[in-house]
């Protein structure tokens, strides 16, 4: 593992792992992508959330040694793995994501996503658009409740300067860790070509997230290597 990982991290609020899966490894996951969608009867392009509840190949893919290994170096000693979603735009349909922070979402403790390529990515399909060091930056969020296509917090286009922009172009397989508060947004998928890409989300399990119901009394135990220490 790269030892400047976590500098990288810091500095940039994201990293590339290239080839986390092999071409044949992301192959059987966006097939094991569309057998799940299908199997629950959806068939048109948008977000899937719960690929590693449904499907024991997404549960592995979560807990990848080379991703665990990394975000260990990010995160810590207490890697959580919080849930994971497919993001499919399909030949005809070609919405591209806002500029946006994932925070807003999340809230809480920080959260940590790992954009994975099940396609080739390239702006003409709607790779990840990203602005490098923009997770130190303070911002503030538009509101876009109640717009018809999601996305209801949303960075403003003026707060974005197109000489930070930089376009992600990943091979199928690649993988990009991101923190919650950088600036990104995805390019539409103009190509008339499928687009998939799978995000696992990931915080330090230490950390208390009180606004989650299902966190509430949510704390850290210790086991009995760390009581005996
Ligand atoms: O894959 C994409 O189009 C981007 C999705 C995204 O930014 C998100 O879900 O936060």
């Amino acid at each position: 593992m790269d030892a400047r990982l976590k500098e990288q991290f810091e500095t940039n609020g994201y990293v590339v792992l290239k080839q986390l899966f092999n071409e044949e490894e992301a192959v059987l996951l966006k097939a094991e992508a569309k057998r799940v969608l299908e199997k629950n009867g959806v068939d048109k392009s948008g977000v899937y959330v719960g690929m590693a509840v449904a499907s024991p190949a997404f549960k592995e893919a979560a807990a990848h040694p080379v991703l665990a290994n990394a975000l260990g170096q990010i995160i810590g000693d207490h890697v959580l793995f919080l849930s994971d979603k497919v993001v499919f735009k399909s030949a005809s349909t070609d919405f591209g994501s806002p500029w946006h922070q994932d925070y807003p979402y999340w809230h809480g403790s920080h959260k940590f996503s790992v954009w994975i390529a099940l396609d080739n990515a390239v702006p003409e399909n709607g790779c990840l658009r990203i602005v490098p060091g923009s997770h130190h930056e303070d911002v503030e969020h538009a509101d876009f409740t109640g717009r018809e296509e999601g996305f209801t917090n949303r960075l403003r286009d003026e707060d974005i300067d197109p000489g930070r922009i930089v376009d992600l172009i990943a091979s199928r397989g690649d993988a990009i860790i991101f923190h919650d508060l950088l600036f990104h947004a995805s390019h539409p998928n103009s190509s008339g070509e499928e687009r998939w890409a799978l995000i696992s989300t990931y915080k330090d399990g230490t950390l208390e997230d009180p606004d989650y119901g299902w966190a509430k009394a949510a704390f850290r135990v210790d086991g009995p290597s760390k009581q005996n220490a």
